[in-house]
């Protein structure tokens, strides 16, 4: 059945007319099978060129006819060694795919300095035929930007996943470690293929019990599966552990029977899974344990945990993403406020994870001020590839445009072209950094559904995080391009309108849930659904009217000088930008400035007409992309059809709802009509 299981692996046979001329270039496989892991690339190699090709070639020692495809590393491969090819500055992970001459025959060779490289370097191969592109005089060369480039599942060991918009976890913690459920291996396969190396399995919202033995043999199992594929196991540990799992008293970093504690129990993990990765906190932060309740720092709190793994090798992911009530300034500027001071504090295996803006996961924000701020502290992206605040499943919205956004945008922090991927690539700091640890984390949205993500165009966003952490200045489109052609068709009348569709998408859900810097305005708690009336409660920042503070007069968040002074933590270049209203960047504008409706726009409009032309403009874009996708049906199965279009049509009825709720919503509080031309429906 097309139920999407097989992702961008699914290995379609190439039409006839293209096929032969595929089949030249994988006459011979040579490919070693000493190590699982080349024996795992050696084997997606024969899965993939069956599929694709009809047949696997035939395996040879030595090249012997024209088309050969030689996989390997110069210790695993003669032929390879004896190529002498320039494998410099490739890294464990990097490799190179060249069209060569062997033994005057003429051969591909893919290349790498360990068989991690040569594993990533298969999938691009396959990748290649998969996207129809042309094999002959291939001269290659990839080389990851980024050290760690890791999921985080914020699984909660019930089969829950918070957030999570794909069924039950795929982790079924009950029958591990005996039962490995095949699909372990999927999941690793399809990782691989897009370069992501590590993966953390339990929530950030962290269950001690994660770190107890019963536990820790079920971690093992998986670590066991996913090491031939180059995925390291991570854990999201709770800083009250000693306390809930240790019986101990306290929690105190400082304390040397907690360190101790720690350090033993970093032992007794390595000792099940030799290559942990290490672990990722949440500390002091929406209730969670920390540092902090013992009146100690966040530097502390991962200085304590960094030095317990160090000894094996293993890092510490400690999220910057704090906030708390009973802090009564802007939320925003909160994380800059505690983590700043710190910087230059943490052990070099310590990485602050920094969400790409400032709140949490909007449709659009714009970019943490603390990228740029902290040079002597590796900073790792956090992206949310799950879209909590997007839609959830049902919505289409490619998130690649969201993250090629961040990635570029410009911290000036040291000029002009400080982006965000150098700060993260570790590049821009390289004088007060060196050899930084360098990382991007994504908040996976895999689960148990057949589709693993929950609908088909979501296994995109997983997709383009992968390619986006390996080079974090990739074009979103280019990818989108390529997982299009994986997924669904080469057929280029298929392939530009669905690109189309993708690429439009972003922008639609900006304008017909949060247009111009408007943010935080879903449904309390589940976060589904319009809800910019939300007020009252618990906490201020958990409301909506905290976020818009819509009034008669205006409408907006003054995060200028004269409001929270927010924009005072960009480098001074970018304060000036936000912080003026003349010259901010329209999509930030309410984020920064609290406007009276009839502010007049670049477009000529005033505020509330252009608000009110933005909301519609998203439900148009919804229309659009409806009525693409019913174009393509010739091109796509009927079953992924279907079910494509069937989420189309409650995106397009719950973008309406959102402009409808939204505008009805800001005249009960400014009273003013909508303009001619955008009557509500009758
Ligand atoms: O996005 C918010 C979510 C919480 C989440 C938190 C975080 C894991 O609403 O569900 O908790 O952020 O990132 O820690």
């Amino acid at each position: 059945a097309e139920d999407g299981y097989e992702l961008w692996l699914r290995y379609r046979p190439i039409e006839a007319a293209r096929a032969d001329g595929y089949r030249a270039f994988a006459t011979q496989l040579l490919a070693g099978a000493a190590t699982p892991t080349q024996a795992a690339t050696r084997e997606e190699l024969q899965r993939g060129l069956r599929g694709l090709l009809g047949a696997a070639p035939p395996l040879a020692e030595r090249v012997t006819r024209d088309g050969a495809l030689v996989v390997g590393t110069p210790a695993s491969s003669p032929t390879i060694a004896g190529l002498r090819l320039d494998t410099e500055g490739l890294g464990r992970e990097g490799y190179l795919i060249r069209s060569v001459v062997v033994d005057g025959r003429k051969a591909t060779v893919v290349a790498a300095n360990d068989d991690a490289g040569a594993l990533y370097g298969a999938f691009h191969f396959l990748r290649l035929l998969q996207t129809r592109q042309p094999l002959d005089r291939l001269d290659l060369r990839e080389v990851p930007r980024l050290k760690l480039r890791v999921l985080n599942h914020w699984d909660n060991l019930d089969r829950h996943v918070e957030r999570g918009y794909a069924g039950e976890s795929i982790w079924d913690w009950h029958k591990l470690p005996d039962w490995r459920d095949p699909r372990y291996v999927d999941y690793a396969r399809a990782n691989a293929s897009i370069g992501i190396n590590g993966t953390v399995l339990n929530n950030v919202n962290s269950n001690a019990l994660i770190l107890t033995p019963m536990y820790l043999e079920k971690v093992k199992a998986l670590a066991d599966v996913f090491r031939p594929y180059g995925i390291r196991v991570y854990l999201s540990a709770r800083f009250s552990a000693p306390r809930e799992i240790g019986g101990l008293g306290t929690a105190d970093p400082l304390d040397p029977r907690v360190r101790a504690w720690w350090k033993a129990k970093a032992d007794e993990i390595y000792r099940h899974v030799p290559d942990f990765g290490g672990f990722l906190v949440k500390a002091n932060s929406e209730g969670q344990p920390g540092p902090q309740d013992y009146g100690r720092s966040h530097a502390d709190g991962a200085n304590m945990l960094a030095d317990a793994v160090a000894p094996h090798g293993g890092v510490v992911m400690w999220r910057a993403f704090v906030y708390s009530h009973e802090t009564p300034d802007d939320r925003a500027k909160q994380a800059y406020a505690e983590f700043v001071p710190l910087d230059g504090r943490f052990r070099p295996n310590v990485m602050v994870q920094v969400k790409n803006g400032a709140i949490d996961f909007q449709p659009r924000e714009p970019f943490h001020p603390l990228f740029g701020a902290m040079p002597k502290t590796p900073l790792m992206m956090e992206f949310q590839i799950t879209k909590e605040y997007l839609g959830f499943a049902t919505h289409l919205v490619y998130l690649g445009p969201l993250f090629e956004e961040t990635l570029r945008a410009d911290t000036k922090a040291k000029g002009e072209g400080s982006t965000v991927a150098r700060v993260i690539d570790g590049s821009l700091h390289a004088d007060t950094l060196q050899d930084p640890l360098t990382g991007m984390a994504g908040v996976a949205n895999i689960g148990a559904d057949r589709n693993w993500s929950g609908s088909h165009f979501d296994q995109a966003n997983w997709y383009a995080y992968g390619r986006l952490a390996w080079n974090p200045d990739a074009s979103s489109k280019a990818i989108a391009e390529d997982w299009v052609r994986m997924t669904f068709s080469n057929d280029p009348r298929f392939v530009a309108p669905a690109v189309g569709m993708m690429v439009a998408s972003r922008e639609a859900v900006v304008d017909y849930m949060t247009p111009l810097g408007l943010h935080h305005l879903m449904g309390r708690g589940h976060h589904y659904g319009p809800g910019p009336w939300v007020d009252g409660g618990p906490r201020a920042d958990w409301t909506s009217v905290y976020y818009h503070r819509a009034t008669r007069e205006g409408i907006g968040f003054d995060r200028s000088a004269s409001g929270s002074n927010a924009v005072a933590q960009y480098a001074p270049a970018v304060a000036a930008e936000f912080g003026d209203i003349a010259r901010v960047p329209e999509p930030f504008l309410l984020w920064f400035h609290h406007v009276p409706w009839d502010h007049r726009m670049r477009s000529g409009r005033t505020l509330w007409h252009e608000l009110v032309h933005r909301y519609t403009r998203g439900v148009d874009e919804v229309k659009k992309m409806r009525a693409a996708w019913d174009g393509l049906a010739p091109y796509v199965d009927a079953e992924r059809h279907r079910q494509v279009a069937a989420f189309l049509a409650i995106q397009e009825k719950e973008a309406q709802w959102w402009r409808d709720a939204s505008l009805a919503y800001w005249q009960s509080l400014n009273g003013r009509a909508l303009p001619p031309g955008y009557a509500p429906p009758p």
